[in-house]
């Protein structure tokens, strides 16, 4: 019994200083630091279509620059905005956390959808003009041009931050 415990002990050591070090080191910016979560599988990448909630913006046409911060904590500052009917803004994103977030722009049912999606291929690569990834300490934007009076949301699409989450809404009026 005495030798079998020692066994398992030695051959559960470097899993332990393996953890160990994980926690110590490599935690933070875990999309940054995964292969494959910048480039993705080939043909896996989808773009957003046109819906209700609006249309890429023309960055001659923005009326308004709204400044926002992410963070580790799940949250957008501000996470409820207020536009009017076609209005064209420029989000301004800065990241403040550790790890990697986004922005993404649609109707619940289809970030949801995106978020199950995301859930299921965590290295699949997403890109589209309804949405911007950023990496720890950096920041990026998005030009949108929303549409008819009615609520959009936005959320952050990175595996479980919705869910724990990390959502915010537009109200077009
Ligand atoms: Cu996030």
């Amino acid at each position: 019994m005495n030798k079998f415990l020692s066994v398992l002990l030695l051959s559960a050591l470097p899993v332990l200083s393996f953890a160990a070090d994980h926690k110590a080191g490599s935690m933070p910016d875990m999309h940054a630091n995964m292969p494959g979560m910048e480039h993705g599988m080939a043909g896996m990448e989808h773009e957003a279509t046109a819906s209700a909630s609006g249309k890429a913006g023309d960055p001659a046409k923005v009326s308004r620059t709204i400044v926002m911060s992410m963070n580790d904590t799940m949250q957008f500052t501000p996470n409820n905005i207020v536009v009017k009917e076609d209005e064209t803004i420029r989000f301004f994103i800065k990241n403040t956390g550790t790890m990697a977030h986004e922005m993404v722009i649609g109707e619940m049912s289809e970030l949801k959808e995106h978020a199950e999606m995301m859930r299921k291929m965590p290295s699949m690569k997403h890109a589209s003009a309804n949405m911007v990834t950023i990496n720890a300490g950096q920041s990026g934007g998005i030009v949108w041009q929303f549409g008819k009076a009615g609520v959009v949301d936005f959320a952050c699409l990175a595996p479980g931050h919705m869910e724990a989450g990390m959502t915010g809404k537009v109200t077009v009026e």
